[in-house]
């Protein structure tokens, strides 16, 4: 998209940033202070509205796109001009507009945002253009407020599949973690910590092969069936709103692939993950030590063929899993499937590896990027896990997936705890291990 300002303009400017998704009485009163300024000093009421990858640098992707949210605020009469504001900070376009004012509420001085606010002190008193104006917040109504009760209402079927890729495009990388069950994808969905003034969450879940048959007792060889593994991505949806890649295995024979993909469609799954082995499928991480099949370039292409034909939508993505780094065939061979995957429509891919070293899958990255700059890449560094999903991100990859660390840690903790109850007779000494039932009741909406 193209986000060039003009700049350049006689008329004083007063000058407002917002993302606009949810637009409330709050909204409204700024942008009437910002037009009283502007009709004194016969001036514009300037917008820098959010893009989508600078409301998705310190929260979630908006609901509406850019250009969506453009529409509503061009047809404000308060509003003269709409132009992007590319980053969270205001220096950019108070530098390229010198505003004679720049108006937002006084919620800012605390929080997160007081450093954005300096900034915009110390750029207006850098070109001694402008001064700050800072009317009182309107108590009673938020975004943030709004976005809870939106939560809470829930998301239709094809905004959270088409959230996945609105995301790819607003934000690098995403993190993506592992659920195998309702209560693992609320922890996905609500846990949060807070970094240098950013709000980090995960931003989708990995419905797992491994861990959707861990999960019922049996091995991750294709044998726990879509119908399933859909009960379960149902049940994970009546209580979230993130997106959901779908590990669809090898995807099976490409006639039932076919429906496979119209099945994840109609459940709302955003993407589907195909790994280019045939014959009886074993888990990657054991890579050579088990007999395990490449399919042919030509087969899988096929399959992904197929599978792009039988999409409804236009948000579904395939993405083709390469397992040549895992099969020991080198990067040659990964690569030239890579390229002949993206040729056959898919729509992005993954490159697997078991190393401990995250260096092979580096070289993939770099060498693949040269010669494609847009397919989105996935990784998953379950083995190579000391470097940073940032590290990745800055080497190329766009989606990272934690892709069995829930159920693991839950194992872990299960099991200490049925042993702990048999050694002391009782459960008092791990208590402490467990959430407490308390907490179980003011966790799930709608118990008490
Ligand atoms: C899974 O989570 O089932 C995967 C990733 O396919 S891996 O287990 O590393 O093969
Ligand atoms: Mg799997």
């Amino acid at each position: 998209m193209d986000y060039s300002i003009r700049t350049t303009t006689a008329t004083p400017i007063v000058y407002v940033a917002m993302s606009a998704d949810l637009l409330h009485p709050g909204h409204i009163n700024i942008l009437k202070i910002a037009r009283e300024y502007a009709d004194k000093i016969s001036g514009e009421v300037v917008l820098g509205l959010l893009t989508d990858s600078a409301i998705a640098s310190y929260k979630r992707v908006p609901y509406m796109s850019y250009e969506q949210r453009k529409a509503v605020m061009e047809s404000l009469s308060l509003i003269d001009r709409v132009i992007p504001q590319t980053t969270l900070s205001y220096e950019a376009n108070i530098r390229a507009l010198k505003p004679r004012y720049v108006v937002h509420g006084d919620d800012w001085k605390v929080g997160a945002q007081a450093k954005t606010r300096q900034n915009v002190l110390d750029t207006l008193s850098e070109l001694g253009c402008g001064e700050l104006v800072e009317p009182s917040y309107t108590e009673g109504i938020s975004s943030t407020q709004l976005n809870a009760d939106a939560r809470a209402i829930g998301i239709s079927t094809n905004a959270r599949l088409s959230t996945l890729r609105r995301l790819i495009a607003a934000k690098k990388p995403l993190r993506i973690l592992e659920t195998h069950s309702a209560i693992s994808a609320l922890i996905a969905q609500n846990v949060f910590v807070q970094k240098e003034g950013v709000r980090l969450e995960f931003d989708g879940f990995w419905s797992s092969s491994l861990t959707d048959s861990t999960s019922r007792g049996k091995p991750d060889i294709e044998a726990v069936e879509l119908t399933s593994r859909l009960n379960t991505i149902n049940e994970i949806f009546e209580v979230t709103s993130k997106p959901l890649i779908y590990d669809a295995d090898t995807g099976g024979k490409i006639e039932h692939f076919v429906f496979s993909v119209r099945s994840l469609e109609r459940t709302g799954v955003s993407a589907v993950i195909i790994e280019d082995k045939t014959g009886l499928k074993k888990n990657s991480l054991l890579g050579n030590e088990v007999a395990q099949t490449q399919d042919s370039i030509e087969d899988f292409c096929d399959k992904i063929t197929a599978g792009k034909r039988a999409q409804i939508t236009q948000d579904f993505m395939i993405i083709a899993r390469i397992e040549s780094l895992i099969l020991e065939k080198g990067q040659e061979d990964a690569l030239r499937r890579a390229h002949a995957y993206v040729q056959a429509g898919a729509d992005g891919i993954m490159i697997h590896s078991r190393q401990k070293s995250p260096n092979e899958v580096l070289e993939f990255l770099s060498r693949f990027r040269a010669r494609d700059a847009h397919t989105p890449i996935v990784v998953v560094p379950t083995s190579f896990n000391t470097i940073t999903a940032h590290e990745l991100g800055e080497a190329g990859a766009n989606i990272i997936i934690y892709a069995n660390h829930l159920l693991r840690a839950s194992f872990v903790a299960m099991k200490e705890v049925a042993e702990g109850i048999l050694r002391h007779d009782r459960s008092a000494e791990i208590e402490g291990r467990c959430m407490s039932v308390g907490e179980i009741l003011s966790l799930i909406p709608g118990t008490i």
